[in-house]
């Protein structure tokens, strides 16, 4: 069982200057030479550079990376019957809460801020409300003067891919690494239920016409970026009785068309949303149908299942979401960027990382070598790939499945938050129990008696037996412990 060598509580926002340099000092490492190598075995290394910082595109990524969201093009060029243009666009974000608007000077101010803050920062998405690639002039003007301010940030969009085919040349020019595209159908028909119309070449088209030229266009869209060496993602929203079933034959779409990872989301569908889909009482997944979907696309194009559905002003790590730490009033009307804190965080990152590495591969081997059935564990986690997080303060668990398959994330379960100022609300925890059901075993760092017995009783076990070990290495263990005995006494 590998020890921590570095705190990742050391690497947070908390943290000041001085001290985060000292820890990359003493680590000893640069990015490009420590640790072993992160790379997987059967990744082309061009495309591991430009995910291995991306925490949408590598789930080993989130755990150390954030992005950061500006709203800064809010016109849009087509309608969803999911979404309601007051709020938030549900193509990337939760419907049913107001962005901030910048333009693209107070985007600028709000990054250089949130980079001087938030060493883990790594993306910059526009992600709605609106469309990026319709709302065009405002999305290059805001990319051009971050670009020109943080030279190693990537660059990332969102589109319903309509004015996409428009804009490939100048997202190539500008460096535009990862373009996603919102893809709900490709058969016209499912899509006329889906969007009531769109506005294109100066008209406005409706039904199953509007949906063929939708379409047609995100289909070029897709060619001419995965011809470019653009790694394009595909967002799937997951409509019950609408495309649930469809959605199969458009993972095959999109694969043939070089798409690299295929996110399925789920519908969030709310009538105080005031969305067509809300109002007429359209429901949206339950976790395990979109589970049960996801799993029967396993072999088609790889799946993200570690999306949050974020905000279209999220800041900060997928699963916390520091937002309204950075909202334009709590920012200085002048501000320079000071690149140093990120640098630090990078280079300690890359060793953490290494070692990371190197203990979810053992872990893995044990998982595999272990003759058993599937043990689901639900993890609570603060970043850096560890089991670092109280049970009373975590807002979600990870889940992750151990099979002889081998050691893979499955989902993420939010939770209210059911420790606050040192005490525990009964009914709160009612709510995290019932979120993990299913779950056999849940790891923390810490977590009080009171809970624990009440998990048991639920028939779920809690421990802190392993807290800030790595999760791996942590379902290693107590998987060869359920499963094959012997191998655990032989490898502890
Ligand atoms: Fe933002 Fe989207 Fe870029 Fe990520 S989010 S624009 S690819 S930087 Fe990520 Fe958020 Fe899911 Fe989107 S978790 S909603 S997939
Ligand atoms: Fe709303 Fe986004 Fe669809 Fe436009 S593309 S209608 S902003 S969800």
């Amino acid at each position: 069982m590998s020890a921590p060598t570095i705190s990742l509580e050391s690497l947070t926002s908390t943290t000041s200057l001085d001290q985060l340099l000292a820890t990359a000092k003493s680590s000893g490492c640069t990015s490009s030479s420590c640790g072993a190598s992160t790379k997987p075995d059967d990744m082309d290394s061009a495309i591991w550079a430009k995910i291995k910082d991306h925490p949408c595109y590598s789930e080993e990524a989130h755990h150390y990376f954030a992005r950061m969201h500006v709203a800064v093009a809010p016109a849009c060029n087509i309608q969803c019957n999911y979404c309601n243009r007051k709020y938030d666009c549900a193509n990337e974000s939760r419907p049913g809460v107001v962005s901030e608007k910048l333009t693209p000077d107070q985007a600028l101010r709000k990054v250089i801020a949130v980079a001087n803050e938030v060493p883990q920062l790594s993306v910059l998405g526009i992600a709605g409300p609106g469309d990026a690639c319709y709302d065009w002039k405002k999305t290059k003007a805001t990319f051009e003067r971050i670009a020109r301010e943080i030279h190693d940030i990537k660059l990332c969009i969102s589109t319903n891919g309509l004015a996409l085919p428009d804009h490939v040349a100048e997202l190539v020019d500008m460096n535009v690494d990862h373009v996603t595209i919102t893809i709900n159908m490709v058969d016209p028909e499912i899509g006329a239920k889906i969007y009531p119309w769109i506005f294109y070449d100066n008209r406005r088209y409706t039904g199953i016409e509007a949906a063929r030229i939708l379409h047609e266009r995100q289909m070029l869209g897709l060619e001419m970026l995965t011809a470019r060496g653009i790694l394009t993602k595909v967002n799937s929203v997951m409509i019950p009785g609408v495309n649930d079933e469809h959605l199969i034959e458009v993972n095959k779409w999109v694969k043939e068309r070089g798409a690299f990872l295929h996110n399925v989301m789920p519908l969030i569908s709310d009538p105080a949303h005031g969305t067509y889909y809300g109002l007429t009482g359209q429901r949206g997944p339950r976790a395990l149908e979109l589970k049960a979907l996801q799993d029967r696309l396993e072999g088609g194009a790889k799946l993200m299942r570690h999306c949050r559905q974020c905000r279209a002003d999220a800041v900060g790590l997928l699963g916390d979401d520091r937002g309204q730490e950075f909202t334009l009033d709590q920012i200085p009307g002048e501000i320079t960027y000071d690149a140093r804190k990120r640098e630090a965080y990078r280079e300690v990152v890359a060793r953490e990382r290494g070692d990371h590495v190197a203990a979810k591969s053992e872990a893995i081997e044990i998982v595999k070598a272990a003759c058993g059935g599937s043990l689901h564990v639900a993890v609570a986690t603060k970043g850096g790939g560890r089991i670092n997080e109280h049970f009373g303060h975590a807002k979600e668990f990870q889940v992750y499945e151990a099979s002889p398959k081998g050691i893979t994330y499955v989902a993420h379960r939010k939770v209210e938050q059911y420790c606050r100022g040192g005490v525990g609300e009964e009914a709160t925890l009612d709510g995290v129990i019932a979120a993990l059901d299913g779950i056999d075993v849940v790891l923390c760092a810490k977590i009080g008696e009171c809970p624990k017995n009440q998990l048991m009783e639920a028939g779920i076990r809690a421990t802190d037996a392993y807290g800030y070990d790595y999760i791996e290495t942590a379902i290693g263990a107590l998987y060869a412990a359920k499963f094959g005995v012997e191998l655990l006494a032989a490898t502890a």
